[in-house]
């Protein structure tokens, strides 16, 4: 699929620091992407309706563990899927008279429309379900070579017993997996199965579904499958992390890793496994089948600038469940103000420990918090100077730029 337009991203020479997050699996703070090319995967959106700022917190905290890794001096091979078919897009299309596929060709441009006016850095290989169903096929027929898959009424099932490690991305109980597996997707009480766990790879047709011609049959894919097929085929095994929101913990990347530490026959799957926090809305978390939602088109459409909505988001950890609230837009928007003011100013404060603390702190499990304090700073003294005296301030310009992608020119 076509990805959307890069911003420029500056570049800040020598002093970029080696990038650590804090990896679910282990639960450990790590140091990541050991090799030149930092390989990152993360989930991407299903388009049946417009991105909300949880999914755009989500998708910014990735962004800046992409300039983090760049500032790093890493190249970063970054892989992104669109489920453009499963179940909440034929619901959808049933619910509104639409056509499935107008609903995801449609719902899909937004989303880059949004992450375009957002300065998201895209990703290097985009790619939909729909265009991988091949390479899905070849996966599931490789765990049957493995003896991983069976059948419940022509549709094929994933054996988590393959797997003596399955349970080792989320660490959680099996009572805990059950109830998560029946809130997001799972289908624990169909009969038939060898464990109510067992994830579905393959769905044969259904009467007014769309379906494929393959090899093993006619059908359509299942979820986790899906990110797998992606995964291995654009990044191979044991990339440096795969990302996305704390709800797919279980059982998206624990079955993805299960999947594919079965099929290769080694692990890990990935070295780390990063989440993001839930953003909501008057204290319940944004989503669409709740409707609660902030929609990034509407700030859009409504004058916001994509400094501010960046800023709303990025002084909250991204690990931290947060709310977005108006007066939090506000106060960024009151930020971006002082900074553009004092950046426009013919001098200002030394520049150079600024950078470094930013650097510091974007390195460091992507604490944006304490860049954006050491901004502060700077245009709090650069405003108090008055800009009679010291450096011009292109090079704090540059750096907001490079590690917050925050454009003080505009
Ligand atoms: N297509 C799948 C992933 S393969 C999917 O989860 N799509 S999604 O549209 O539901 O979500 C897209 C991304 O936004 C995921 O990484 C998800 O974890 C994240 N996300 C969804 N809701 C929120 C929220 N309220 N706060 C933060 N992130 C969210
Ligand atoms: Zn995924």
């Amino acid at each position: 699929m076509e990805s959307w337009p890069s911003p420029i991203v500056p570049t800040l020479g020598p002093g970029g620091r080696p990038v650590r997050v804090r990896d679910t699996s282990s639960g450990e703070l790590r140091p990541t992407a050991p090799g030149e090319v930092a390989r990152l995967y993360v989930c991407g959106i299903t388009p049946y309706d417009a991105t909300h700022m949880g999914h755009a917190a989500t998708y910014l905290a990735f962004d800046t563990l992409v300039r983090a890794w760049r500032d790093a001096g890493h190249h970063v091979h970054y892989v992104q899927n669109v489920t453009d078919i499963d179940d909440p897009l034929l619901e959808r299309a049933v619910a509104t008279g639409q056509d499935w596929r107008d609903i995801a060709r449609r719902e899909t441009q937004l989303f880059r429309e949004d992450m375009e006016f957002l300065r998201v850095v895209p990703p290097d290989d985009y790619i939909g379900a729909v265009e991988s169903i091949p390479s899905v096929v070849t996966c599931i027929q490789g765990l049957r070579e493995r003896g991983a898959v069976y059948d419940v009424e022509g549709d094929l099932y994933f054996d988590i017993s393959a797997d003596p490690l399955f349970g080792d991305v989320s660490g959680l109980s099996r009572d805990e997996m059950l109830a998560l597996f029946a809130e997001r997707g799972g289908d624990p009480l169909r009969p038939g199965k060898r464990d109510p766990l067992d994830p579905l790879l393959w769905r044969s047709a259904r009467p007014e579904e769309p379906a494929w011609d393959t090899p093993l049959g006619h059908g359509r894919p299942g979820w986790h499958i899906e990110c797998v097929a992606i995964a291995l085929d654009h990044l191979g095994m044991t990339f440096d992390v795969q990302g996305g929101g704390r709800d797919l913990i279980f059982p998206h990347h624990e079955m993805g890793a299960s999947h594919a530490e079965v099929l290769e026959g080694a692990r890990p799957y990935a070295r780390d496994y990063v989440h993001a926090g839930m953003v909501g809305l008057d204290g319940v978390k944004m989503s669409k089948s709740l409707g609660n939602l902030v929609f990034v088109h509407r700030l859009r459409e409504a004058g916001v600038r994509p400094g501010a909505i960046r800023l709303a988001v990025l002084t909250h950890h991204y690990r931290e469940d947060w709310d977005w609230t108006d007066a939090g837009l506000h106060e960024a928007e009151e930020r971006l103000a002082r900074w553009c003011r004092a950046a426009s100013l013919p001098a200002g404060p030394p520049a150079e420990s600024t950078v470094a603390d930013m650097r510091v702190a974007v390195a460091n499990d992507l604490d944006t918090r304490s860049a954006i304090v050491a901004v502060d700073n700077w245009a709090d003294e650069a405003i108090a100077r008055g800009g009679d005296s010291g450096e011009a301030p292109a090079r704090i310009r540059d750096a907001v730029d490079a590690l917050l992608g925050v454009d003080l020119s505009d």
